[in-house]
């Protein structure tokens, strides 16, 4: 009987500690160092809160479970305010200056301490501005820095920090790799899911404060009263944690479920309906934060089914939210099949006309690159390229072009080089973050236990956030603040993650999309190498429109001699790119066809450098193997097998790609791939025939 007792005691321990990733970087187990946890708990010994508010609550309830989780004792906060706390939470507090105050704007916070017995104190002008300082406090604690001696002003750069889901009504998510949407529509609004307040957590702790909860491939059903009930009841949820929801509206929805015979945006008629649509909306849902729309764009309906211009469009939807101070965000993301140009010119030729035509309550939504969220793209020339018009950036978080669901691949690099990328546009210094009013990630989240699918898609979700709220923290600081919080402190981990992480976006690129290729991935579903294919209806739908691979050479010219996209640029921008002498090696083959034997900075071939890339990537994969497993001592066992595996996965898609791409790219060099390299395990024609019908995210 003793022994059943202590199996079964032993068995719910086990199952207390299992590390399924789901309490994402918010785990608060207890710190291991006993003197820094004594030395918390005596700054810490009384807590005192303005209120109990919604907000004030989630960030009272968040203290206690992270405090009780840390100091490894129940910790509860009295709803009295106590002026003698130790730690004062205070809404403008009357011991900072006004002056100070009002630099800290609606949402920011100040955390202050001077030590010895001085209290602690968290102070902002709103309570949401207090909940973030209380998630920043947490995470100095999570990260296990002193509290003794505190000067920490945070205001956020950006004032919109978004999230765009490309979920489905029916659940599906369109490029989601970590399951099903985690909106369940069919039992909305009477169940709420404990994962809907979790990701409400979740998202305030980085400073997340709007999300569009809908697939920008819209459904004009979102826009009917029942679904309008549902989303009310998320909008609800969020609001005690400073987020705005927003809903893609589809441009025919007059049509659609509004029973009018056109979506014409200079119709009196169409107006009509989307003001009353507006004002149902916010009827319901008072803050509700607007539109986000893909008008025009890979077969979705717009202004130009009417021969009207995005701004006609976009500024519609505008005068229908303006009065309860909604927001439009209007895609830039379009190109046609119709426009024989260069795709890569074709949004900065839409938008640039447009510029100073767009009412003050839209954004235009910007993707990094002007492809398609590739593994590494310029930025697109629309970044500080239109002064009168407040412009968002629209990052990738989820993966579709970088290992999908299974390759380990820390986005923050790829965040960070666009947005200090030089747009010379206001003079030299013209940063991309410099010209922006706010940032959008399409997420990776999903009803995976662990959120993302793979665990380190936590990171990139994470990394979205802080950035959105300060694009100056470096990758590696935010690499190393998600390590800590997400395994654990030991310092040689943090480092071994720390440098896998900052490498990971280049190796992928590597054995991906080398010396500037891009877009060579197979069809529709997007997984895996594709570069012969040349037979889909739209030509810039086919890899060989990208790579121009022929006898010759390799690599798409976009100089004055070719395509000339390099003119969309700032001549200071462009300069660099303009000569294959000075042009980054990273960017070469996107600017540039070559002959294979062109002489790289290496001093190899343009072939053989290629092969070089490709083995290097690969060779890279078995280092992240080997640092990995070296810390497998220091992590959970449930964690550290889920990466092992997809590192093994991600090792075998490397070589799939560089033996395919090589094999393929060798039919037109006719050059050997270099001995010391591993040839090809099988043919060409094997990798051509692969087939994945059910490939995730399509
Ligand atoms: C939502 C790419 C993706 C599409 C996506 C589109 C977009 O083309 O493959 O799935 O559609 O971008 O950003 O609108």
């Amino acid at each position: 009987m003793k022994v059943n007792l202590l199996a079964l005691l032993l068995l719910l321990f086990s199952f207390a500690q299992a590390e399924d990733g789901y309490r994402l970087w918010l785990r608060y187990d207890q710190l291991k160092n006993a003197s820094l946890r004594t030395g918390y708990e005596s700054r810490l010994a009384t807590i005192s809160l303005p209120g109990n508010s919604p907000t004030l609550q989630v960030a009272r309830k968040e203290l206690e479970m992270a405090l009780s989780g840390l100091l490894g004792k129940m910790v509860r906060i009295p709803e009295t305010r106590n002026p003698q706390a130790s730690l004062q939470i205070e809404k403008s507090s009357a011991r900072v200056s006004a002056q100070e105050l009002t630099s800290l704007g609606e949402e920011g916070f100040l955390i202050r301490s001077t030590g010895g017995k001085s209290p602690l104190l968290i102070t902002a002008n709103s309570e949401v501005g207090l909940l973030y300082g209380v998630f920043h406090f947490l995470r100095l604690l999570q990260t296990e820095q002193s509290i003794e001696k505190l000067n920490i002003k945070e205001v956020p750069r950006l004032a919109l920090r978004m999230l765009n889901h490309w979920d489905n009504l029916d659940r599906t998510v369109e490029r989601g790799y970590a399951g099903f949407s985690i909106w369940n529509w069919h039992t909305l609004p009477t169940y709420m899911d404990q994962r809907y307040i979790d990701y409400a957590r979740a998202n305030a702790s980085i400073g997340i404060n709007a999300v569009s909860i809908t697939n920008v491939n819209a459904n004009a059903t979102i826009l009917t009263q029942p679904y309008l009930q549902k989303v009310k009841a998320l909008a609800d949820l969020f609001r005690a944690y400073g987020i705005k929801v927003y809903l893609t509206a589809r441009f025919s929805a007059p049509v659609e479920i509004g029973g009018l015979k056109t979506a014409d945006p200079l119709e009196p008629a169409v107006q009509q309906w989307w003001k009353d649509k507006a004002r149902e909306i916010y009827a319901i849902i008072p803050d509700f934060g607007g539109f986000l729309v893909k008008a025009n764009s890979e077969g979705q309906p717009g202004p130009q089914d009417y021969k009207r211009t995005h701004a006609d469009g976009a500024n519609m939807l505008a005068d229908a939210v303006a009065p309860f101070k909604g927001k439009v965000i209007w895609r830039a993301f379009v190109y046609s099949a119709e426009v024989p140009d260069d795709r890569h010119k074709q949004a900065y030729s839409e938008f640039l006309p447009l510029d100073g035509k767009f009412r003050s309550n839209v954004l235009v939504q910007v993707k990094n690159g002007a492809i398609d969220f590739m593994p590494r793209e310029p930025f697109h020339p629309l970044f500080g390229a239109l002064p009168k018009t407040p412009v968002m950036m629209e990052f990738q978080i989820t993966q579709e072009y970088l290992g999908q669901g299974t390759h380990l691949v820390y986005l923050a690099p790829l965040f960070k080089e666009c947005l200090e990328s030089d747009t010379y546009q206001k003079g030299k210094g013209t940063t991309v973050a410099s010209t922006l009013n706010g940032m959008a990630g399409v997420s990776n989240i999903g009803t995976d236990i662990n959120w993302t699918g793979h665990l380190f898609g936590q990171a990139n979700w994470y990394a979205l956030g802080r950035l959105a709220w300060n694009h100056e923290l470096s990758a590696e600081d935010i690499a190393k603040e998600w390590i800590r919080m997400s395994f654990s402190t030991d310092p040689s981990l943090v480092s071994d993650l720390t440098q896998m992480m900052l490498a990971s976006r280049e190796i992928l690129v590597n054995y991906m999309n080398p010396i500037g290729l891009h877009h060579i991935m197979a069809t529709g579903h997007h997984y895996g190498p594709g570069p012969w294919v040349a037979d889909l209806n739209r030509p810039e739908w086919n890899p060989t429109y990208y790579h121009r691979a022929d006898s010759i050479g390799i690599g798409f010219n976009r100089t004055a001699t070719g395509s000339d996209a390099l003119s969309q640029y700032h001549p200071d921008a462009a300069k660099k790119w303009s000569d294959p002498a000075t042009c980054p090696d990273i960017d070469l083959l996107w600017f540039h066809h070559l002959p294979w034997n062109f002489t790289m900075r290496s001093g190899r071939t343009l072939w053989n450098e290629l092969c070089y890339r490709y083995n290097l990537g690969v060779d890279s994969v078995s280092w992240m193997q080997t640092v990995w497993n070296r810390q497998q001592s220091k992590l959970d066992a449930q964690r550290f097998e889920q990466v092992k595996m997809l590192l093994n996965i991600q090792h075998q898609e490397a070589k799939w790609w560089r033996d395919a791409c090589l094999l393929y790219f060798q039919s037109f060099s006719r050059l050997p791939i270099p001995a010391p390299y591993e040839q090809p395990a099988k043919s060409l024609d094997y990798y051509k025939s692969l087939q994945f019908p059910y490939a995730p995210g399509h």
